[in-house]
């Protein structure tokens, strides 16, 4: 097991590799020890960055002109004592470096994610701000930084916590009374409840399960798929929108038979745009199953493009999108001598060229604004894992069933069940299996 380990972990916190600089981080309680083995003599006054002439003790051999800082525990990121090597980023430094604290008695190299679970264990962070710092460090666009670094500071965890704890305390409550009471008045056993309260906040976890999963957005990017008959011009949107040739285009229907998928950042949001092979009736056993998966998408995605041919009566594929919000567009407006929004179509949607150009900026507004009103920001924390979710809903079922028990020791086991699956989401009970599970999304160094 690795938390509780009185072993002094030290590792590259900063990618490997060449740079301007280089952060070795050295966590435990010899931390210290890492300092005269490297030629300092003296501690560096606490969280004072100090100029330090690095040198190999043994044998005097000069390392690198470097700065060190010191965090004396409790007072640093893991709890324990910290050390931290500021050094010059050559890999032939670091490995220097790396070679003297592998040398250090009680010294190893941290596992991944290793220092930020000693901080959790040392009561540092709870895991639901753990998740936010390895969200944190991903993340890619603007919302998806504001909203990592919100769960980091933990405005997600003191909704947790606030819910756990008030049940909690109504847990102990019945529990009290079970245990005074005879064996005749268990009935009376819950008569000290606030039923009201307990009612308020089974509205407030429904209230956060039915968020339209907008952290889940941010998080995992709104999936947007492109679905049309062949032909139309999906292959060419997508490359349009991604700025580059992520698909191939050809005017052979049914070239694309597999979902192409496309990372973007609209915005400041973060975009899965997916490619999907044209609808229609095929022979093709292999163009089948594309069109199968072309299905799937559209019933996954956040977003559908209804794609059709500009002025075409053929319109647009009458598909079940599931709950996604539709947005009509009508390509290859540049072969139509008048180009009126929607003009002959069938139905009203937004008229571009793939092939020139124009209309895709008004569609990248189109799309922004509805992305935005998915991920709507608002300041109440929003639910940003599966693992959030499945524990949340597992409370509520439970609640639910404390709420309408009228057997005080049936009651009982009920709520405990919903302030253990509240405490599982911060990690507050039953953590050691979910560990692993949290904490390989890290890498060495953090
Ligand atoms: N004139 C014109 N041709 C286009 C436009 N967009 C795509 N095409 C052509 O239509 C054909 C099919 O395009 P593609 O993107 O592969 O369609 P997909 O089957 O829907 O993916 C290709 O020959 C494209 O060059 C457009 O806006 N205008
Ligand atoms: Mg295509």
């Amino acid at each position: 097991m690795l938390d509780g380990s009185k072993e002094t972990i030290y590792a590259l916190s900063t990618p490997a590799g060449r740079g301007g600089v280089a952060v070795v981080r050295v966590s435990g309680p010899d931390a210290k020890m890492s300092l005269p083995v490297l030629g300092i003599s003296d501690v560096p006054k606490p969280r004072v960055a100090t100029r330090a002439a690095l040198k190999r003790a043994a044998d005097d051999t000069p390392i690198d002109d470097a700065l060190v800082l010191s965090f004396p525990g409790p007072a640093s990121f893991t709890g324990e004592d910290v050390i931290e090597f500021h050094l010059h980023g050559g890999m032939a430094i670091i490995d220097a470096v790396q070679a003297i604290l592998g040398d250090c008695p009680g010294f190893r190299l941290a596992q991944a994610g290793e220092f930020t679970r000693r901080a959790f264990w040392n009561g540092k962070i709870d895991l639901v701000e753990a998740e936010g710092l390895v969200d944190l460090i991903e993340a890619e666009t603007e919302a998806q930084r504001i909203q990592a670094l919100r769960q980091l500071k933990g405005s997600l965890s003191a909704l947790y916590n606030g819910w756990q704890k008030q049940l909690a305390d109504q847990l102990a409550l019945v529990e009290l009374g079970l245990d005074f009471s005879d064996e005749g008045d268990v009935e009376e056993a819950d008569s000290g409840l606030d039923r009201q309260m307990m009612e308020t906040i089974l509205q407030e976890m429904q209230t956060h399960l039915n968020d339209g999963r907008r952290g889940e957005i941010v998080r995992n990017g709104i999936k947007v798929a492109i679905v049309g008959a062949p032909n139309v011009g999906k292959s060419s949107l997508l490359n349009a929108l991604a700025g580059r040739d992520a698909a191939i285009v050809s005017d052979v229907a049914g070239t694309t038979r597999d979902r192409v998928d496309v990372h973007l950042n609209l915005g400041g949001q973060a975009l899965v745009l997916t490619d999907t092979a044209g609808l229609r009736d095929s022979e093709d056993v292999i163009e089948q199953e594309g069109i199968r998966r072309s299905l799937s998408a559209a019933s996954e995605a956040d977003i559908v493009l209804l794609m059709g041919e500009y002025g075409s009566d053929d319109g647009i594929p009458a598909i079940d999108t599931a709950g996604a919000e539709p947005i009509v567009v009508w390509n290859k407006a540049d072969l139509s001598p008048v180009q009126t929004s929607g003009g002959s179509c069938s139905r009203p949607g937004i008229s571009i060229s793939a092939r020139t150009g124009d209309g895709i900026s008004a569609l990248e507004e189109a799309l922004t604004n509805l992305v935005r009103s998915l991920a709507l920001q608002s300041e109440a924390p929003a639910l940003t894992r599966a693992r959030h979710r499945e524990a949340v809903h597992s409370a509520v079922a439970r609640m639910e069933e404390a709420m309408r028990e009228p057997d005080a020791v049936l009651l009982a086991e009920h709520l405990r069940s919903a302030v253990a699956a509240l405490g599982r989401i911060i990690g507050k009970v039953d953590v050691e299996d979910l560990l692993d599970r949290i904490f390989r999304d890290f890498c060495i160094g953090k």
